[in-house]
């Protein structure tokens, strides 16, 4: 029999054709009952495939005794446990790099869409408002501060785009990242307070967990913007319910929420948030890099070939 490839994701637009030859590939996102499939081959596991609503357990791991690696098809991997991975040899490897354009170009849209009421403006077409009043007005970008929250490989993106916006581009993040030309702040507050439109492109995670509450809300202020491109976990998210619905802030652009592909629907009624559904890589070109990396990581693996992208703790 093959090495056993057990794919929790279909890998985009590229699929798995490419691990046919080498893999027995189970689909587990066509069975009927995943559990009893898992079980089936859990002693031939060496691969798994899997993206962000995956959760990677230390009881899975540990239950595929000749598992080597895991590819997610994603920069973020906290719904991995890379520690239990690390303590059972099994390395992981995620899509980085890859993405970062396309992510940064979805936080300016989502940056686009609140100032200028994007969303909004479509509606009062299609609904025929616009035949009974004007739009109420946007706000500019130029000359306002933007707050990144992680100037890592999507936020410095987001950054440069915002910087040639003719905006004042200042960021947080755990250290100061003395190559670059902003302003650091080392307390989030602080940056909520002085910022316009705060964009979160931090990591997920134990350690960014709840970082934007209602205190942090209530810094950015009413006439302050939320982006969060990052991970739902990022924002306590009934707290930024109220501060939307008291308009505490003026308003949010979401592609990420703590339960997806559940969103709260409390925003569905509220004229300044714009909702994306988790689509910040969504392009065929960027999906197709994803998917790739996650066959090339799979096949260097079982080769015993250097990995293109590990994930290193
Ligand atoms: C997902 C993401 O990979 O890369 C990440 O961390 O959150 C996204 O790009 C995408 O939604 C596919 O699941």
């Amino acid at each position: 029999m093959k090495p056993v490839l057990l794919s929790f994701h279909g890998n985009g637009v590229l699929g798995l054709d490419q691990l046919e030859e080498t893999f027995e590939v189970v689909k587990l996102y066509k069975e009927k009952d995943p559990e009893a499939t898992i079980q089936k081959y859990k002693d031939d596991v060496v691969a798994i495939n899997c993206t962000v609503s995956h959760k990677i357990s230390r009881k899975l791991i540990e239950a595929l005794p000749k598992l080597q690696i895991i590819a997610t098809f994603s920069v973020g991997y906290d719904h991995i446990d890379v520690q239990a991975a690390k303590d059972n040899n099994v390395v992981v490897t995620n899509t980085p790099d890859v993405l970062c354009a396309e992510t940064a170009d979805t936080g300016m849209a989502l940056l686009l869409a609140v100032s200028k009421r994007l969303a909004e403006g479509d509606m009062y077409i299609r609904v025929g408002k616009w035949l009974a009043a004007d739009m109420p007005l946007g706000v500019s970008l130029e000359g306002k501060t933007v707050g990144i929250v992680g100037l890592g490989g999507i936020g410095s993106k987001v950054a440069k785009r915002c910087a040639a916006f003719d905006m004042n581009v200042v960021y947080y993040g755990p250290r100061e990242k003395k190559d670059y030309p902003y302003k650091y702040y080392d307390d989030i507050t602080e940056i909520a307070k002085d910022s316009d439109f705060l964009i979160l492109t931090c990591p997920g995670g134990e350690a960014t967990a709840n970082l934007i509450d209602a205190n942090v809300l209530d810094a950015l202020g009413e006439k302050g913007f939320l982006i969060n491109i990052a991970r739902g976990s990022v924002v306590d998210e009934p707290a930024l319910i109220e501060a939307l619905q008291a308009k505490r802030i003026a308003g949010a652009g979401l592609d990420v929420f703590a339960k997806e592909p559940h969103v709260p629907e409390e925003y569905f009624s509220m004229d300044n948030v714009v909702l994306l559904p988790h689509i910040g890589s969504a392009t065929v070109e960027t999906r197709t890099k994803m998917g790739q990396l996650v066959i090339d990581n799979i096949l260097a693996q079982l080769a015993g070939k250097l990995l293109l992208t590990e994930v290193k703790i």
